[in-house]
């Protein structure tokens, strides 16, 4: 028997990065192929440390190019398929829809008749609790994985879909799926249009924060190793057809966390800017985790401590995100923002 396969997609982005980097370091007995477009939101130099072990390797392909993801799986043969790439961006898919259903919709049922195919062994596909829609402030309430769908913007809708026919593929031709649905993640390599790197990189060089209407919305945040550590629980042990909400109970309002970076860099509240809301902005997210838990999940970080570990890390890391600060985030950061 040879090594088995596991395809990663969307491994050159923020979770999908961190996901590869775990799987190679911890499955030697795994080969490890990385799949990925290298948008906007991709990038390869994260890998370095990585990039020349013997259960790696790259390939540049879009997931919606059905010809090329067919001629790949044939020749491939993969075990696994562990399904991150996407727009990920809700902003962004305010502005610009159509290439969200594209990449999330069109994409995920590319890959999925390539698996069917070739009969992979389990196929993993990676979602957001955003698919749920909003929950009001009632701070007992939360998402199950009974909650009903109910997506607000393009961005959770197009999740929606995928996720709707992922779960088809599940019913109607037996593919060995999961769908796994994380609350809001952070950490290194976070791409700085998101809140968390946005606020650091941001207040780091003296800038105003953009906070949407009056910052109270809240967000249930992850570290994005925990991420990773419940869907390599989920690809071993997650019983097929199933889906998991992923969250670790780290809920705050947007002021909250902007604050937090504001004062662990030693800087005024005064680069606060409160701006126009976001449309359809979702009011809370809160994940009831038990699901996974009762399959052995076990959180490593809180939300106190891992904030100021990745606050710190992109203190380390200036090279990193400075360069993706250049030219073309700086002309996306004009048209969403009236903010130098
Ligand atoms: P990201 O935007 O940082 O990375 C997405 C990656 O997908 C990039 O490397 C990009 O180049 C690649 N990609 C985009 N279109 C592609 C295409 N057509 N073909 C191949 N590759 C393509 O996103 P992320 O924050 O790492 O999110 C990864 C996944 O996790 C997404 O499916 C997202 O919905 C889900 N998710 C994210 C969060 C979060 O907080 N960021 C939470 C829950 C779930
Ligand atoms: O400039 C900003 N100001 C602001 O107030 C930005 C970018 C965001 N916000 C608010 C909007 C949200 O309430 O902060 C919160 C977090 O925003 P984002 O970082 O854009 O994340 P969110 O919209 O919650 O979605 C994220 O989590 C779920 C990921 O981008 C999704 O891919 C994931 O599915």
């Amino acid at each position: 028997m040879g090594k088995k396969k596991i395809l990663v997609t969307g491994g050159a982005g923020f979770i999908g990065g961190n996901f590869v980097q775990y799987m190679v370091n911890k499955y030697p007995q795994y080969d490890i192929y990385n799949l990925d477009l290298l948008t906007y939101a991709g990038d390869l130099t994260k890998h370095i440390d990585i990039e020349t072990k013997e259960n790696y390797r790259f390939v540049k392909a879009d997931i919606a190019d059905r010809d090329t993801i067919n001629v790949l799986f044939e020749k491939e043969q993969f075990d696994y398929v562990i399904h991150f790439a996407a727009e990920s961006h809700v902003d962004r898919s305010i502005t610009d829809p159509g290439v969200f259903v594209k990449t999330n919709v069109l994409g995920t049922q590319v890959l999925l008749d390539a698996s069917r195919k070739i009969n992979v062994t389990k196929f993993v596909h990676v979602s957001t609790d955003e698919v749920y829609g909003e929950l009001d402030f009632d701070p007992t309430t939360f998402f199950t994985e009974e909650t009903p769908i109910n997506p607000s913007s393009p961005y959770s809708a197009s999740k929606a879909s995928s996720d709707l026919i992922v779960h088809s593929y599940f019913e109607t031709y037996d593919l060995p799926i999961n769908i796994t649905r994380c609350s809001n993640n952070y950490g290194p390599y976070h791409f700085p249009e998101k809140l968390i790197p946005l606020t650091i990189s941001r207040v780091l060089n003296n800038q105003k924060v953009p906070v949407y209407g009056d910052g109270k919305n809240v967000r249930d945040w992850l570290h994005v190793i925990d991420h990773c550590s419940a869907i390599d629980l989920v690809l071993h042990e997650g019983v097929k057809g199933e889906v998991y909400n992923i969250g670790g109970h780290n809920e705050r309002t947007n002021l909250e966390v902007v604050k937090t970076i504001i004062k662990h860099l030693n800087k005024s509240e005064n680069l606060i800017e409160f701006v126009d809301d976001r449309l359809g902005h979702d009011k809370r997210y809160a994940i009831d985790p038990t699901k996974l838990e009762k399959l052995g999940w076990i959180p490593k970080y809180n939300f106190d401590s891992g904030i100021i570990d990745t606050i710190n890390w992109y203190l380390d890391n200036f090279e990193w995100w400075e360069k993706i600060l250049s030219a073309d985030y700086q002309n996306y950061f004009k048209k969403q923002y009236n903010l130098n």
